[in-house]
């Protein structure tokens, strides 16, 4: 590898959601990337376990997708999205709500994922006001969520350590309680058969609050940052039933579920359970250029198209909304996903995956396997009083024996880009067998 390139002072630079001086001691730096691998400054390959972080599904350096960028670039770099447009942007939208489930048909173009929670949980609050339903502030989230790392998002979250730093968040949320239950669903193939009461604690919080007070509920159909935690059979569909009955909005969170995770382009289609809003990120562009969307059903477009034509009908957006260049980057990525057939790939995979992640079940420390899809999540035993410190050790190993997987907590959580082969799949766990291993 080209030592020049390598920077010599690692100091400046804070680094995100990261352990900044074990790091700095300990470099891990990434140089170049094509297909299902990673080159380490070192030269080594290193095969992604985990799609960059569960965002490049069709795998790194595609063509179309970086030809549209480069194209892109020199066509028109920017254009202002505000009372103007460009001609891509509407043919993104058009066609990327023919990918969504039925009615979900009106798209908002942010530029990440904590961007497109904030603004759904806006939509969410505008649309009940606009309707008529004033009094509905009230947000749910769930124990155990991610939701990005802006103030709504976080306020809705559920992971501690996100939360307990920043004070009082947002004010008027409340949280249903997490589905992960170890004691009945341990090692499960799919979605684990025990937990669908769980919905009912949204009954709970409808008599504790009164549901006229409440706008709307958000969950990720599966969780990912908190370790792949699947949705029990039934849970979903009992929420969207009590979400109807008291016209309460259901958001599903797909920022990592969204294009092909599951086996179909969204977790909503997998579970056959429709939200009323669908955040996306990642997966839209392949990770490629910053981009995030939120879908709507027309109901709650057509509800704020109301007033004096020439009035502006939302106050919301980003300078960077449909920006051109994120634009050209997820039409190559569609291309890329509908030339391939990556939004389903998941599904003919699954199976071959779902037996190569539970042959390790034998192995030490492990107490749990999860999949679904092309995602996957191995937890282990935590050392007592040290949390965290197992996962972290095997991030470590993995990394030296050429494999790329994220942690969190005391779960390995697996996410490939969709290309993966089956001889990668043997390479991944095979790897990840020597690496658990080596761990104490
Ligand atoms: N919602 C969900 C469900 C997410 O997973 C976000 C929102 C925020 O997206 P942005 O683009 O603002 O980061 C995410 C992000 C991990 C990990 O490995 C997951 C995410 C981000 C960083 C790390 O668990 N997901």
């Amino acid at each position: 590898m080209d030592g020049a390139r390598l920077p010599n002072d690692l100091e400046a630079f804070w680094m995100p959601f990261t352990a900044n001086r074990q790091f700095k001691k300990a470099p891990r730096l990434l140089v170049s990337a094509e297909g299902m691998y990673y080159t380490a400054a070192d030269g080594r390959k290193v095969l992604d376990g985990c799609a960059g972080l569960w965002c490049v599904n069709a795998g790194h350096a595609r063509p179309k997708i970086v030809e549209a960028i480069v194209a892109q670039a020199r066509e028109m770099d920017y254009a202002p999205p505000f009372q103007m447009g460009h001609p891509k942007a509407f043919e993104l939208a058009s066609r990327l709500v023919t990918l969504t489930p039925p009615g979900l048909d009106h798209v908002f173009f942010t530029n990440s994922g904590s961007e497109s929670v904030e603004t759904g949980l806006k939509i969410a609050l505008a649309y009940q006001r606009a309707i008529g339903q004033a009094s509905r502030t009230r947000l749910i989230g769930r124990e155990r969520g991610y939701h990005g790392v802006n103030f709504g998002g976080t306020s809705v979250g559920g992971i501690v350590a996100n939360r307990k730093m920043f004070g009082t968040l947002l004010a008027g949320v409340d949280h249903l309680r997490a589905t992960h239950d170890l004691s009945r669903n341990a090692f499960s193939r799919g979605q684990p058969e025990h937990g669908a009461e769980l919905a009912d604690e949204l009954e709970r919080l409808v008599a504790l609050h009164d549901a006229s007070t409440i706008a709307a509920v958000i969950v990720e159909p599966v969780s990912g940052s908190a370790g792949v935690l699947l949705p029990p059979k039934g849970y979903l569909e009992k929420l969207r039933a009590i979400c109807d009955k008291h016209g309460i909005l259901l958001i599903f969170d797909e920022v990592i579920t969204g294009f092909g995770r599951l086996g179909k382009p969204f977790a909503a289609e997998r579970y056959g359970v429709t939200p009323d809003i669908l955040l996306t990120a990642k997966g839209i562009s392949n990770g490629s250029v910053p981009m995030g969307a939120v879908f709507v059903k027309k109901e709650i477009y057509d509800a704020f198209m109301t007033g004096p034509e020439n009035m502006i009908e939302f106050f919301h957006g980003y300078t960077y909304s449909a920006h051109p260049l994120a634009v050209a980057a997820s039409l190559g990525t569609l291309d890329t996903y509908e030339e391939e057939g990556l939004l389903t790939r998941g599904s003919e995979l699954a199976d071959y995956w779902a037996d190569a992640i539970h042959s390790l079940r034998d192995l030490p420390h492990v107490i749990d396997i999860r999949n679904e899809g092309l995602v996957g999540a191995i937890e282990l035993e935590p050392i007592p009083g040290a949390p965290t410190k197992r996962a972290f050790s095997a991030f470590l190993a993995g990394f030296e024996k050429g494999l790329m997987m994220r942690t969190t907590g005391d779960i390995i959580a697996l996410s490939p880009p969709l290309i993966i082969q089956k001889s990668e799949i043997d390479l991944l766990f095979d790897t990840l067998r020597g690496t658990l291993k080596t761990i104490d």
